[in-house]
């Protein structure tokens, strides 16, 4: 690379990214074969449109290009194409979300999301968040105590306040979600049911968390946390008589966006194929173990975890404990400072803010891409707690 400033950040994140454990439950690492595809000549194409109705020309190659992307993405999920279509054009997981929410709810309308300091994510309705300006949100939570989803809580609230879509899907929740059940309260007050998949989709992939597609209408997915690829996001929608495929796919382009990243759609088509692999497999069961142990021992350690554990690649541990600990930001800061990179986030309940909240969240993807194992995350969690705990 000829750009000397360029090239010594790269080398110097690089060179961070190799030094530290990373905990960031969103976060992964990339194969070299996606690296590849994502810095390919495709970046130079505009090809507006999707396969076959293209609005520039030479776009021969980019179609076959989106169509292997779309094959790949139904394969992994073992979809049938004449039951389901997916978009892989979305540019990440917000644009997604929004993507989804012009095809199907009027402005101004109902979408029922989780609260953000409970698990939600800020594109599942909330006020900071455009979704919760263009519509309006109506909030369910976990229940106190247990801090688990409480599916007759959640049926109440949406049939009394009628959303016209329900998220199911968190950001920070560490436990299975039951879309049967999620299923059942759209069908009882009329809604359409989206599950984001982002979090967990590598899960899905590789057989270690059940399937959203029987229950759910849309699912949604970014391609960079657990399923291990570039940045970006798919969406698949339903196909029947509603038509709601068409009205997804006509909010991403041309609602929303314009030409499709597709350097980026060939990136995703390359850890779809990965994701697919026996290893994948192997990667997404060690996903699940490793996370287990990491709460088991920290909470052996005398951490709390909240939800009481976890059955997925995430936890929170609750480093305020009413006043007797630290506030998140200082955990977290303390834990960089050693190597350890974490986020802090709110708690269900919090006392605190949203800056600087009650918990940490954990996540133990990427440190099992590297390799790491149980034994490994027995250690992970002795050095968290011997950091937190230093004065
Ligand atoms: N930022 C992602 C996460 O960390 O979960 C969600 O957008």
């Amino acid at each position: 690379m000829k750009d000397t400033q360029i090239k010594k950040l790269i080398a110097a994140e690089n060179k961070r990214q190799k030094g530290v454990i990373n905990l960031i439950a969103s976060e992964n690492y990339v194969s070299k074969d996606v690296l590849e595809a994502l810095g390919s000549e495709l970046t130079n194409k505009y090809a507006e449109g999707y396969p076959g109705h293209r609005y520039y020309r030479g776009t021969g190659v980019v179609d076959d290009v989106e169509r292997l992307a779309q094959e790949r993405a139904f394969e992994l999920f073992k979809l049938n194409p004449e039951e389901w279509s997916v978009n892989v054009q979305p540019l990440s997981g917000s644009p997604a979300n929004v993507a989804v929410y012009t095809g199907l709810v009027p402005f101004g309308g109902r979408i029922m999301g989780m609260a953000l300091e409970h698990g939600g994510h800020l594109t599942h309705g909330q006020k900071v968040s455009v979704t919760g300006k263009f519509w309006t949100q109506v909030p369910y939570f976990v229940e106190k105590g247990s801090e688990r989803l409480n599916y007759g809580e959640i049926q109440k609230i949406a049939i009394a306040e009628k959303p016209v879509l329900i998220v199911a899907g968190f950001t920070a929740y560490a436990h299975v979600i039951d879309f049967k059940k999620f299923r059942e309260i759209a069908d009882a007050c009329g809604a359409y049911l989206m599950v984001d998949m982002s979090h967990f989709a590598g899960l899905v992939a590789g057989g270690v968390y059940p399937p959203p597609f029987a229950y759910a209408d849309v699912v949604t997915t970014t391609t960079h946390k657990t399923l291990r690829g570039p940045r970006s996001a798919l969406i698949f929608t339903r196909k029947d008589k509603r038509e709601l495929n068409k009205l997804v796919n006509r909010a991403v382009f041309p609602g929303m966006q314009g030409g499709p990243h597709v350097n980026q759609i060939a990136a995703v088509a390359v850890a779809l194929k990965e994701a697919s692999t026996p290893a994948f497999k192997k990667y997404a069961e060690q996903v699940v173990k490793n996370a287990k142990v990491l709460a088991d021992e920290l909470g052996k350690l005398g951490w709390r975890v909240v939800e009481g554990g976890t059955e997925t690649h995430l936890l929170r541990i609750d480093v305020w404990q009413n006043g007797k600990g630290i506030g998140g930001r200082e955990a977290a800061d303390k834990l960089e400072a050693a190597g350890i990179i974490v986020n802090e986030n709110t708690i269900p309940f919090d006392t605190r803010t949203p800056k600087d909240p009650s918990g940490l969240r954990l996540g133990s993807a990427p440190e099992t891409t590297r390799g790491k194992k149980e034994k490994d995350f027995v250690a992970i969690a002795r050095k968290i707690d011997t950091v937190l705990r230093s004065r």
